[in-house]
């Protein structure tokens, strides 16, 4: 037996994790069937920031926004990231959104059409002109581009078009800017998607060069990928860029991350602590949809569930580990890993909040704010901003 990390050490690692929530998660959302809309909702980014500061200021651990364009698209982006500043939080990764216009049916950046590539292409140099203004590090890209249809294109003259518009793209990026390049299996395409998985992604990562790195969607997998293992490789290879997190039962589902498969998220969080990865250069971010249940409390909750399987993973007896590896002791080895899972690690975090001020409970602390209250009150009239609308 081995101590085992100290407890000191844990509570300081856990302060280093800084999560970014998603502005469309505080405003309306649906499946293709239905939009339920709640009252309070945000009318505008401006009201999705004032919502992420409260998540922020319960949990202290979601200092950034991550913002969507158009669907944040606001006249003045510099006075916007002050506005967040005013609120405590900050602006993150701006995510470019080239999937819902109907010039996009045969795809966008991969498009035959070289006018419409075009359209796509001044979309993405847009949001690098949004990032200068705001002071965001990350551009995120995610295509819808693909094919319904063997023959409907050609498979490999859609990754040349690919390949250029990255460059282009990326050779505009400064120099403390980066491209986060997401893949996903399926969906909206359903033959044949143009980045698929996070082979392909990597690949256009590494022509384009160091600042072009992986952003892991968690929900964007077939059922039963050992998504760790490709978070490992990532890592060994210096291109992990990121998560958006968020659990899946089947799809892409966006339910709150955690809540499908704490478990995995564990695994995820510890190969992300064992290749080094828990620090800024990894971006921690969100990407769930709350269609029935409350927005706000259901991001914090999530933000804790995040939190959650961090500690557990810091709690990993490493020297155990090894010596359980070294020995061949498959049973021992596998003990350390479902220690850690199984130690409840509320106390220890309600600690940390403590230590810095906060509730011990954010789901009580939001609850007995009074903000739902307010906002359903003040929030009336003129339209919800931005997917759901
Ligand atoms: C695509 C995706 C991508 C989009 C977001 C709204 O499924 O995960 O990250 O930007 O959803
Ligand atoms: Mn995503
Ligand atoms: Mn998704």
């Amino acid at each position: 037996m081995t101590a085992g990390p100290s407890k000191d050490a844990v509570k300081t690692a856990l302060t280093t994790q800084a999560l970014e929530t998603p502005s469309w998660a505080y405003g309306n959302s649906g499946t293709r069937f239905k939009v339920f809309a709640q009252p309070g909702v945000p009318r505008t980014t401006r009201e999705k920031l004032d919502d992420a500061a409260r998540v922020h200021a319960h949990t202290g651990v979601a200092p950034r926004v991550a913002l969507h364009i158009p669907w944040d698209k606001v006249d003045d982006y510099a006075a916007l990231a002050e506005y967040a500043t005013e609120r405590g939080v900050r602006l993150g990764a701006i995510n470019t959104n080239v999937f819902q216009d109907d010039d996009y049916k045969l795809g966008s950046v991969t498009n035959p059409d070289p006018t419409i590539r075009r359209k796509a292409l001044d979309h993405l140099l847009e949001c690098v002109d949004i990032m200068d203004a705001t002071g965001s590090r990350d551009l995120k890209l995610w295509f819808s581009d693909g094919i319904n249809y063997p023959g409907q294109d050609d498979i490999r003259s859609r990754q040349d078009r690919l390949e250029e518009a990255l460059r282009t793209t990326y050779d505009r990026l400064g120099d403390d800017q980066r491209m986060l390049i997401e893949y996903k299996l399926f969906e909206p395409a359903f033959y044949a998607t143009d980045i698929p998985d996070w082979g392909t992604a990597y690949a256009h990562c590494l022509k384009l060069g160091p600042k072009a790195q992986v952003v892991v969607d968690t929900g964007h997998h077939a059922p039963g990928t050992n998504i760790e293992f490709i978070v490992a490789t990532l890592l060994r290879e210096g291109r992990l860029g990121g998560f958006d997190f968020n659990s899946r039962f089947y799809a892409d589902d966006d339910l709150m991350a955690g809540a499908a498969d704490p478990f995995q998220l564990f695994r995820i969080m510890y190969e992300v602590i064992r290749g080094g990865g828990l620090t800024p250069d990894t971006a921690f971010m969100l990407d769930q949809c709350h269609n029935i249940e409350a927005k706000i409390p259901a991001i914090i909750r999530s933000v804790m569930n995040v939190q959650e399987a961090t500690a557990k993973a810091l709690l990993v007896d490493g020297d155990a580990l090894a010596e359980a590896q070294r020995t061949g002791d498959v049973l021992a080895a596998n003990a350390v890993l479902m220690d850690a899972f199984n130690t409840d690690v509320r106390p220890l975090l309600a600690e940390v909040r403590e230590d810095s001020g906060l509730d011990p409970d954010p789901m009580r602390a939001y609850r007995e704010s009074g903000w739902q209250e307010q906002i359903v009150k003040d929030r009336v009239g003129g339209e919800q901003a931005g997917w759901g609308a």
